[in-house]
C-alpha cells in the first residue's frame, strides 16, 4: 500500500517526513506508526544522512495517539499498540544518524513522545508541548514516562506528567524540552542549516557520540565510562579520525568519508 500518512522525501542527503493527517492534527495510529517504521527502515538502509521529522497542516507536529482507535481497546490491544509505538521509537532512537524534530504546532502525548525519541527538537512559536494523558485516564504509551525525566529531570516530568498541562514553545525551551524557537517559517530552513553543520562534521565519530549517550544513559557511571574509553578508541582505527587530526595541524577543512 502507498504511504499516505508519513510522507518521506530526501533533498541533499537530508530526510524529511512529515506526519500528514491534517484533518486529526496528525494523530497516531497503527497504519502510522507502520508507515513511520519503514521511513526508519529506508533511513536504516542508507536512504539519508538525516532525518528530520514534521508535521503537515498548519496545526499539529502530532497531537496524540489517535484516541478515536485507542478509545474502544482492550489491555491487550493496548499493550500491543504500545508495543508497536516504543519499537518504532527505539528504532528512530538508534539511527546511527542525527534526527530532529522540526515542531511547527501541537506535540501532544504521542506526539510529544515522538520529539523525545529525536536526538534534537526545535519548535515554531506555534508548537505546543504536553504529556495529557492522565486527562484522559491513562498514562503515556511511547514512552513518555522514561524519556520525558531523561531529558528534563524527575520533578519537571511528573509536573507535566501529572498536570496534563500544555506548554506553549518559549517554556518548553524553559522546561528542556525544545532547543530553539524560531517563527514558523524559519523552523525548517533552520534546521537544516544545523544538520548541515553536523553533516560536516565526521560521520563516524556523530555516530558513536550518539551510540555513547543513548547506551550510557541506562548504565552507571563505570561501565559508561568504559563505553566511552572504548568508542573513543574505536575512532582511532578509522581514516577519518586521522583525516580529522591532520587537516587541523595542516590548518585546512576536513575531508570525511565515513571510513
Ligand atoms: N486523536 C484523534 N483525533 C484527534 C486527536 C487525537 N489525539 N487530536 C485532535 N483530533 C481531532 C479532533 O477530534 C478533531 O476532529 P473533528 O474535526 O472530526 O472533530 C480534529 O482533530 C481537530 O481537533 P480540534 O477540533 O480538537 O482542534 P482544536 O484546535 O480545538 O484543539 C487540541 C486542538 C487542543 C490539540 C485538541 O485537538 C486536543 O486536545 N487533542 C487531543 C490531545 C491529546 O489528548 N493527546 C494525547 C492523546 S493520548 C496519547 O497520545 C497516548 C500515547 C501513548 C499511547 C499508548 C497506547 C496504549
Amino acid at each position: 500500500m502507498a504511504r499516505e500518512n508519513v510522507l518521506f522525501q530526501v533533498e541533499e542527503e537530508i530526510g524529511l517526513a512529515t506526519f500528514n493527517r491534517p484533518a486529526v492534527l496528525n494523530a497516531l495510529d497503527a497504519r502510522t506508526l507502520d508507515e513511520l517504521a519503514e521511513v526508519v527502515g529506508e533511513v536504516e538502509r542508507g536512504a539519508a544522512r538525516a532525518l528530520i521529522l514534521t508535521g503537515a497542516g498548519e496545526k499539529a507536529f502530532v497531537a496524540g495517539a489517535d484516541i478515536a482507535g485507542m478509545a474502544g481497546m482492550s489491555p491487550t490491544e493496548a499493550r500491543r499498540f504500545a508495543e508497536r509505538g516504543h519499537a518504532v521509537l527505539e528504532r528512530l532512537e538508534r539511527l546511527p544518524v542525527p534526527t530532529v524534530a522540526a515542531v511547527n504546532g501541537y506535540a501532544l502525548g504521542g506526539g510529544c513522545e515522538v520529539a523525545l525519541a529525536c536526538d534534537l527538537v526545535y519548535a515554531s512559536e506555534k508548537a505546543r508541548f504536553g504529556q495529557p494523558e492522565v486527562n484522559l485516564g491513562i498514562v503515556p504509551g511511547f514512552g513518555g514516562t522514561q524519556r520525558l525525566p531523561r531529558r528534563v529531570g524527575a520533578m519537571r516530568a511528573l509536573e507535566i506528567l501529572l498536570t496534563g498541562d500544555s506548554y506553549d514553545a518559549a517554556r518548553a525551551r524553559e522546561l528542556g524540552l525544545v532547543l530553539e524557537v524560531l517563527p514558523p517559517e524559519r523552523l525548517l530552513p533552520h534546521v537544516r542549516q544545523q544538520v548541515k553543520k553536523i553533516l560536516a562534521r565526521g560521520p563516524l565519530a556523530i555516530a558513536q557520540a550518539k551510540r555513547l549517550v543513548h547506551a550510557g544513559a541506562g548504565m552507571s557511571l563505570g561501565p559508561a565510562s568504559e563505553l566511552e574509553r572504548q568508542g573513543f578508541a574505536a575512532l582511532f582505527a578509522t581514516e577519518d579520525a586521522r583525516e580529522g587530526m591532520r587537516a587541523f595541524l595542516e590548518k585546512r577543512p576536513a575531508r570525511f568519508k565515513g571510513a
